[in-house]
C-alpha cells in the first residue's frame, strides 16, 4: 500500500496520507510522494481543488522520529530542503484551492502542513500540537510565518513555546481553522467544502490566493496595486462572463474554471 492515496472525484485532487499504524507520521518516501501528488494536481487542468486529509485516526503525526535517529536517514538538512519546504511551497503556490481536511491529531511537520492550506476544517476530536519544543526544535514547515498571522504573535508564541495541546474547538476560536464538523459525518461535509469550491470560478480563487499570498508583505498601496493586476486578470476569464451573464439571466452560473 502506497504511504500517499490519490484519487480524482468531482474534479478533486483527493490526497490522503497513509501511514495509519504510525499516525501518517512523514518519513522520506511519503515526503516526496505528496510533492509528487500535488504536482499532479498543478499540472492536471481535471482537477479544481485539493484534497488533503490522513487515514486512520490522525491526520499527521508529523516527522517520523525513526527515520530522525535512523544513521542512514536524509538527515535534518534535507529533512527540511527537501520535504517540508517544497511541500508547504507548493501548497501555497498552487493555483487551486487546498482544503486540510484534519480527521485527528495533527502534530509538529502536520500541523504546519494543514495550516498553511487554503481552508482548514477538523473534527470535533482533533486536535493541534506544536510538538517540536517537547523535542527541542523549533516549530518548521512554515509555522512560524502562518501561526502568528492567523492567531496573533501572543497566543502563538505560547502554543510553539508550550506544545500544549489545542482542541479543535479552541482552535476554531483563536482562528486557527474555518469550521468543525462532527467526528460522525466529518469526512462527508468537509469533503462538501472541496467540492463547493470545485464549482467555483478557479482563475478568480487562484488570484484571491496570490492576493492573500502578497498581502502578507505589502503596504496598503502595494496591496492596491496587485489588486487592480489581479482583477484585470480575472475580468478576462470566461468564468467572469458568465457570472455576470448568469445573475442578469436570474439562473445558476456554471463556471468550468476557464
Ligand atoms: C510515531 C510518531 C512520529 C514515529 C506517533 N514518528 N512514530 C523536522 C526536521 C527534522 C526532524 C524532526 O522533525 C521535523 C518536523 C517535525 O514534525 S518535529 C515533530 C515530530 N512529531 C512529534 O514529536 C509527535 C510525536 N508523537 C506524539 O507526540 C504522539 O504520538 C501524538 C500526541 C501525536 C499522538 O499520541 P497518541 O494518540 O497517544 O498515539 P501514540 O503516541 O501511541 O502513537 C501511535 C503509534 O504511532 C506509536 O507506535 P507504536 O508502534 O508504539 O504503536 C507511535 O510511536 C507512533 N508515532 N508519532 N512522529
Amino acid at each position: 500500500m502506497s504511504f500517499i492515496l490519490f484519487e480524482i472525484r468531482d474534479q478533486i485532487g483527493c490526497i490522503t496520507l497513509n501511514r495509519p499504524e504510525k499516525l501518517n507520521s512523514f518519513n522520506r518516501e511519503m515526503a516526496l510522494l505528496l510533492q509528487e501528488k500535488l504536482n499532479d494536481c498543478k499540472k492536471n487542468k481535471e482537477i479544481r481543488a485539493v484534497y488533503i486529509t490522513g487515514s486512520g485516526k490522525a491526520f499527521s503525526a508529523g516527522q517520523d522520529l525513526a527515520e530522525v535517529v535512523d544513521p542512514e536517514g536524509p538527515g535534518m538538512k534535507r529533512i527540511l530542503s527537501e520535504h517540508y519546504n517544497p511541500i508547504v511551497t507548493r501548497i501555497r503556490k498552487l493555483e487551486k484551492p487546498v482544503v486540510a481536511a484534519v480527521n485527528g491529531v495533527a502534530a509538529g511537520a502536520g500541523a504546519n502542513i494543514a495550516l498553511c492550506c487554503d481552508i482548514v476544517v477538523a473534527a470535533t476530536s482533533a486536535s493541534f500540537i506544536q510538538a517540536f519544543s517537547k523535542i527541542g526544535l523549533i516549530p518548521d514547515s512554515g509555522g512560524t510565518h502562518v501561526l502568528p498571522r492567523l492567531i496573533g504573535w501572543q497566543k502563538a508564541s505560547a502554543i510553539m513555546m508550550l506544545g500544549d495541546k489545542i482542541g479543535a474547538e479552541e482552535a476554531e476560536r483563536l482562528g486557527m481553522l474555518y469550521k468543525i464538523f462532527p467526528d460522525e459525518n466529518f469526512s462527508e461535509e468537509a469533503f462538501k467544502v472541496a467540492v463547493q469550491l470545485s464549482k467555483m470560478p478557479t482563475r478568480a480563487l487562484a488570484y484571491t490566493k496570490q492576493a492573500l499570498n502578497f498581502s502578507i508583505n505589502n503596504t496598503f498601496e502595494e496591496q492596491l496595486q496587485d489588486e487592480d493586476i489581479l482583477q484585470q486578470r480575472a475580468a478576462q476569464t470566461l468564468d467572469y462572463k458568465e457570472g455576470v451573464q448568469s445573475f442578469m439571466e436570474k439562473r445558476a452560473a456554471n463556471f468550468r474554471g476557464e
